[in-house]
Formats: C-alpha cells, structure tokens, sequence
C-alpha cells in the first residue's frame, strides 16, 4: 500500500510513522507513506495557503489553489482508491471503515486546519470524509495519524501474529475481555480460575461471556447495532 499524505503541519505526522508496528510495516515494504507539505504549494513570495472566508467570519480557510496544485500533481503519479478529506463535520470512523480501506493501493489524505479547506476542494477530489470523534483537534494531523495506524496494522503481513488484528475489541462489535498474565496471584488478587484450568472450550465461553458483560456496561450501544 502507499499513502499520500498533504499537511500543513507534515513534522507533526513523523514520529508516529516512526516507531513500533507502523515503522516495522515500513521497514517490511508493506506500506510507504509520504508526507507532502502544503506550503511548497503555496502561491507568491508568502507561499500562501490560506485566506480569509467569504461572507465574513472568524477563522482562515484553506485555499483552493494550493491544495488542488498538489493534489493534481499526486494524481499524475497515481491512481487512488480514495482521497480521504479528515475533518470533525464527517462520519465517525469505524472498524468497519478501517477494514475495508486496509484493501486499497493507493491512498491520498488531506489534513485540514484552522475552519478547514474551500468547499470546491472537497466537491471536486474527495471520494471519502472522515473524522475520529466528536470533539474539535486543532487540525487533522493527528487525526490522519490515528486513521493510518487502524488501516496499516490491518495489512496482511504486518502483524505478525494473523489472529490478534481478528480478535480486536470492535471486530464482531464487542469489547474485549479482561486479559491477565503471571502472577497468578498478586498481593491476595487472584487471576480468574478458568483461565488457569486448561479447558480450552471453558476458557472460550468464559471469554464471550466476559466480552458481552463489558460491552453491555460500558457501550450498549454496539450490541444495538
Ligand atoms: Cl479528522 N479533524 C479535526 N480537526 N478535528 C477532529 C477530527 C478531524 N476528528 C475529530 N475531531
């Protein structure tokens, strides 16, 4: 997979792609990612990227100029499944959305900041918008981040045990169950006894139990999916 990435702000993506799980599926050739900053798009000496909004309001917006240049640039090199636009006025990302963007080729993400970018932009390139939650980030770098590390460990190859993307808390839309490991006792707490049994079909059931519990206390909400 190889994934475009247009920022503002491209230092503030390094260092997560940098470590870990991401940095080792890198490594393995089985994603590249390339950070594209805006402002070498930018136009005149000030390389501008943003402007006042028409009909008055706080907040600069994202130029059209700018980002349609870099965008049309990237789309000579590569065809791609989706250009994703990351803003907080989206659908929610799911589990759902992250397994099915782990299939793509080629995926362009655009960050948006400050009141985000001129509506054309989205009109005219973007195939998919996303946002992480409901709360406001002062712009979508972290975001992209977060939707990069979902899809990316997702990569047949980049985990290296194939079951643990699978059993995933959100996979089958339950939270997962309480895991524990040595000592099986700490200071009078003790591990559950099924688990420290060897009955295997035991320790499945009492894991599905555990798991339907949990997501009925803390998200009712999945089991009404
Ligand atoms: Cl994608 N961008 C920003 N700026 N804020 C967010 C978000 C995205 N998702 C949730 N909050």
């Amino acid at each position: 997979m190889h994934i475009d990435i247009i920022s503002v702000s491209p230092d503030l993506l390094k260092s997560p792609f940098e470590h870990s799980i991401i940095k080792r599926a890198q490594d393995k050739d089985l994603v590249t990612i390339e950070l594209h900053d805006l402002r070498e798009f930018g136009i005149g000496n000030y390389r501008q990227i943003d402007d006042y909004q028409f009909g008055g309001g706080a907040g600069m917006v994202l130029m059209i100029e700018p980002i349609s240049n870099c965008i049309e640039k990237l789309m000579q090199k590569r065809n791609y499944d989706e250009i994703i636009y990351m803003t907080p006025d989206a659908k929610t990302l799911t589990q759902v959305t992250a397994n099915k963007l782990s299939l793509a080729k080629n995926l362009l993400i655009l960050t948006g900041h400050y009141k985000g970018v001129d509506q054309r932009i989205r009109d005219k390139y973007i195939t998919k918008e996303i946002s992480i939650g409901d709360y406001v980030l002062t712009g979508g770098e972290l975001a992209a981040a977060v939707l990069c590390d979902a899809i990316v460990r997702l990569i047949p190859g980049v985990l290296g045990d194939e079951t643990s993307a699978l059993t995933d808390s959100f996979q089958d839309n339950l939270l997962s169950p309480p895991v524990y490991t040595r000592p099986a006792e700490y200071m009078g707490m003790k591990v559950p006894e099924v688990l420290l049994s060897g009955n295997f079909p035991k320790i499945e059931e009492w894991r599905t139990e555990q798991a339907y519990k949990r997501t009925k206390e803390i998200r009712p909400d999945l089991l009404n999916d």
